[in-house]
């Protein structure tokens, strides 16, 4: 048994997505996002149009099933649950004048039922779901006209939900987009043609956009809680020669500008280097500086795994590393998919993002994704996922470490609670959910739900507020 201590009112629960969930992606006068063109993930090309082997059409169903849904993150005793607000159901095609009142009725329907169980919604106002029309008609974030139809979005929102929401975050890990401009951008220009400039003017006005409604939220209520959302990612210097380490550092602001410029409200001096350095000369009105002057109420994050720099250029070229880059650490063991599984690194970033910002933090992923076996086990159909639990585990005792360490946490989501689509891969098969559901790559499968062992487990976490973890050592390659 663990020391862990969690603060009284620690919020414990899961996360998902719109898109990667709900299905129904013609239904209720919704309109296509870029997802309904991504057969095969946010990383690889668009198609034409929705296909039939695209998994997130149909997803997990939960535009029909949320209540059934909920209703089982209710038996966990999740007190917080993080999703997220498809843009299209509410504005088809993104720059109409006036909402679908059908699409914003849906949501006030899954609103109605965590009010029911007691459960605080966490609301994602854009998780790489862009409405297709503004992909294709204004090439997305590049388009300073984006701004606006996202205000129009944003203040709908707050309108609507303003007193049942508390807690929103404005772009889901908006860092993303230097790595996957359609997916997390809506930028139709195929990335080999994009250049640098029109990628930076795009990243500026959705930090513009994010300010600014950051600003109208506070002035429809000032109770309303705003983050920002990014993806972490710890960077080790892969020796201790000091090229290895400017790397990292280089690396690091790369991925933190967009945390820097949210939490201090304008870009830092390393930033203006970058620019100048590169030629990048941003299109910047008094009036963006004014909005961005607007800074967040908190940062939230998605932690998955770390990565090692070098400042070698043949070893970075060799190191195929994760996902985002980087080379491999050769002291970490990885996910089945690749991903290096790193629980103290979630500990270093807490207190990494705690000192440099002085925000509260909301960690609003962390997961395994894995592929898992359905088993009968006492006549009831089941997953044995102890791989599961050690990671949760593992990655909790580490946060409870840095909550020691002074950090000063709001509340942690899973990704995943319920399996579901996935982002990079749109594949099935990569599950990170306590509960498991019936459908496979191939669109088969009855979406009957299962409880896997992990369902109990995060249940008695949560019932014990951190009480029940179990400090191990980490898993060890
Ligand atoms: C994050 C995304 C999520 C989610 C998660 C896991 O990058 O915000 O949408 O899917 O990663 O990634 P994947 O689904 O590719 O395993």
């Amino acid at each position: 048994m663990t020391t862990a201590r969690f603060p009284d009112g620690f919020l414990w629960g899961g996360a998902t997505a719109a898109n990667q969930i709900e299905g129904a992606y013609d239904e209720g006068g919704k309109g296509l996002s870029i997802q309904d063109v991504t057969p095969r993930g946010i990383m690889h090309d668009r198609v034409a149009g929705p296909t039939a082997d695209n998994l997130k059409l149909e997803g997990i169903d939960f535009y029909h099933r949320y209540a059934e849904d909920i209703a089982l993150f209710a038996e966990m005793g999740f007190t917080v649950f993080r999703f997220s607000i498809a843009w299209s159901r509410i504005f088809p095609n993104g720059d109409e004048e006036t909402p679908n009142e059908e699409g914003l009725a849906f949501y006030d329907r899954v609103l109605d039922e965590l009010e029911k169980h007691g459960i605080e919604p966490l609301v994602t106002l854009s998780h790489y779901e862009t409405p297709l029309h503004l992909a294709e008609r204004y090439d997305g974030w590049v388009n300073r006209d984006l701004i606006g139809f996202y205000e129009r979005y944003a203040r709908t929102c707050f309108e609507r939900y303003g007193d049942r929401v508390k807690y929103w975050l404005t772009f889901n890990e908006i860092n993303s987009v230097l790595h996957i401009p359609f997916g997390s951008g809506g930028i139709n220009t195929p990335r080999d043609e994009l250049s640098k400039k029109d990628l930076y003017q795009a990243i500026h006005h959705e930090l513009v956009a994010s300010a600014r409604v950051t600003r109208v939220a506070h002035e429809i209520n000032p109770d309303l809680k705003v983050g920002c959302m990014v993806i972490s990612m710890p960077i080790y210097p892969l020796t201790p020669n000091p090229d290895d380490v400017i790397a990292v550092m280089n690396a690091d602001h790369a991925n933190l500008m967009f945390s820097d410029v949210h939490t201090r409200g304008y870009y830092p001096g390393y930033a203006q280097r970058f620019f100048r350095e590169n030629g990048i000369v941003l299109d910047i009105t008094d009036q963006d500086r004014e909005d961005l002057a607007h800074t967040v109420d908190f940062v939230s994050f998605s932690y998955y795994m770390s990565i090692c720099e070098s400042g070698d250029p043949q070893v970075k070229a060799d190191g195929a590393g994760n996902i985002m880059g980087g080379v491999p650490n050769p002291t970490l063991a990885a996910s089945e998919w690749g991903w290096q599984i790193d629980p103290k690194g979630l500990r270093i970033v807490l207190n990494q993002f705690w000192d440099r910002w002085q925000k509260p933090l909301f960690i609003v992923e962390n997961g395994l994704g894995a592929k898992d076996q359905l088993v009968e086990v006492d006549g009831e159909m089941t997953v044995e996922d102890d791989y599961r639990i050690a990671y949760l585990n593992d990655h909790l005792v580490q946060v409870a470490e840095a909550i020691e360490d002074g950090v000063e946490l709001w509340g942690y989501t899973t990704w995943g609670p319920i399996d579901l689509v996935s982002a990079s891969t749109a594949q099935l098969s990569k599950r990170y959910g306590f509960i498991y559901v019936d459908r496979n790559d191939d669109g088969t499968g009855s979406l009957t739900r299962y409880k896997k062992r992990s369902f109990d487990w995060y249940a008695e976490v949560i019932r014990t507020n951190g009480a029940s973890l179990e400090a191990r050592e980490a898993l060890k390659v």
